[in-house]
């Protein structure tokens, strides 16, 4: 009776636990989704949990990433069978969340053949990493609502052993493949003491074996890390972007990663790119992929020459190691859009809240109107202005965006094609 009491319990769980994993893309739940009831590995999954532990067993949800079911069925050990995953806490035996893997008998019932307490009572995310060896890894991002910063842990699963390898305090994480070689690497900051700052660290699955490949010691005024993000420079260079949170506001380090390094980007032509990416506000975003590469916005100018230094956003990314110049644009936060502008306009032209309806006009230096962005609501009937030469540029979810050109047709074909929505805070 106890035993199915346990199983209903647990059963009572994963139903609520999947109606609140709806918004998950992974194919995993989208089968469990879709599926009328648990499928006999799931259950059998469950039968497992059920019987290892007490009735205070709950499943632990990854926050993130793409991976965000709590039972996940991979070949962990590559031996070309999957195990199965799973993640729970048992409050009986401590707060902590705990990682299970499970094996299929000859009976095709599931068994833990291992399982271990993580260093954190959630889960932000996992991800099964494959170096050029036979041992992939398991990196868990776990987290604690009662600490500064979260922890990763990295597992390799053998001879039915699930066995911790590297385990440090983390702020931020990300995978990406910086060396090209078809395989994610990961990049993490990580805070050393209160007096000795942070790291930024870069770890590559070599073989069968973690190994930290480069290691940067972020700026000392910096009070924490808003996020990290990967780009490629003008140059094809892979870089980290570091926000960071100083005693002023938000500035990012970017580091590139050269012959198997982490390196500062360089200065040139005068700018500090550190100088360049402060900002008293914290909504600002820290970078934005485009076509050319990923850039930082800056309100610093790149001369002292131009006539409205104030109107424009300046873009600037780092190529061979010096920072220079690659866009220049009029943000609106307000209404989260980036309304790139022909970079030889900032020497004689001016921006300007216009009359009426429109949210702004950049003038020439004879006051004559070159562009001006018209914001509507989704709703809004259009007619009128279309009739006076509005052509619509770009739409998000509340405003339709439209722009009247006084320029050649290469000027405005350039607006046009670079006008970007900004979603503050993603990429
Ligand atoms: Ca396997
Ligand atoms: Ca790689």
């Amino acid at each position: 009776m106890v035993q199915i009491r346990k199983l209903f319990a647990f059963i009572i769980c994963v139903f609520l636990c999947l109606s609140l994993a709806g918004c998950s893309n992974t194919e995993s739940i989208d089968t469990l989704l879709s599926a009328p009831s648990l499928t006999k590995e799931q259950s059998s999954v469950l039968q497992a949990l059920g019987k290892a532990h007490s009735e205070k067993t709950t499943f632990v949800y990854p926050t993130s990433g793409s991976n965000r079911s709590a039972i996940r069925q991979l070949d962990i050990d590559n031996d070309g069978e999957d195990e199965a995953v799973a993640f729970f806490r048992d409050s009986e035996t401590g707060i902590n969340a705990r990682v299970a893997i499970l094996e299929p008998d000859d009976s095709g019932s599931y068994y833990i053949s291992s399982e271990l307490e993580g260093p954190g009572e959630g889960i932000a995310s996992f991800s099964l990493l494959r170096g050029g060896g036979s041992k992939p890894v398991l990196l868990i991002e776990w987290t604690s609502p009662s600490l500064p910063f979260n922890s990763f842990a990295a597992y390799q699963y053998s001879a039915e052993t699930l066995e911790l390898g590297m385990e440090e305090n983390c702020t931020d994480l990300i995978l990406f493949d910086f060396d090209d070689d078809g395989n994610m690497e990961f990049c993490y900051t990580s805070r050393i003491s209160q007096e000795d700052g942070y790291t930024l660290k870069a770890v590559k699955l070599d073989d069968d074996s973690l190994r930290t490949i480069a290691v940067a010691r972020l700026s000392r005024a910096i009070s924490g890390i808003k996020s990290i993000i990967d780009g490629i420079l003008l140059d094809g260079s892979h870089a980290v972007f570091v926000d960071e949170v100083t005693a002023a506001g938000l500035q990012t380090e970017i580091f590139t990663f050269t012959d198997g390094e982490l390196k500062e980007a360089a200065f040139g032509e005068g700018f500090d790119i550190t100088e360049l990416t402060q900002r008293p506000d914290s909504d600002y975003l820290t970078s934005k992929r485009f076509d050319t590469g990923t850039c930082v916005p800056s309100s610093v100018p790149p001369t002292a020459e131009i006539v409205s230094p104030e109107s424009f956003m300046y873009w600037y990314s780092v190529k061979a190691g010096d920072v220079v110049l690659t866009g220049v644009s009029y943000v609106s936060t307000n209404y989260g859009i980036c309304l790139f502008l022909p970079a030889e306009w900032m020497n004689e032209c001016t921006v300007r809240a216009a009359d009426g309806p429109y949210a702004m006009t950049v003038y020439d230096i004879e006051n004559t109107d070159l562009v001006t962005l018209l914001v509507l609501g989704v709703s809004d009937d259009a007619t009128q202005y279309t009739s006076e030469g509005f052509t619509l540029v770009g739409s998000s979810a509340f405003n339709r965006f439209y722009c009247r050109f006084n320029c050649t047709e290469e000027e405005s074909e350039y607006i046009r094609t670079n006008f970007t929505i900004l979603r503050l805070g993603e990429n």
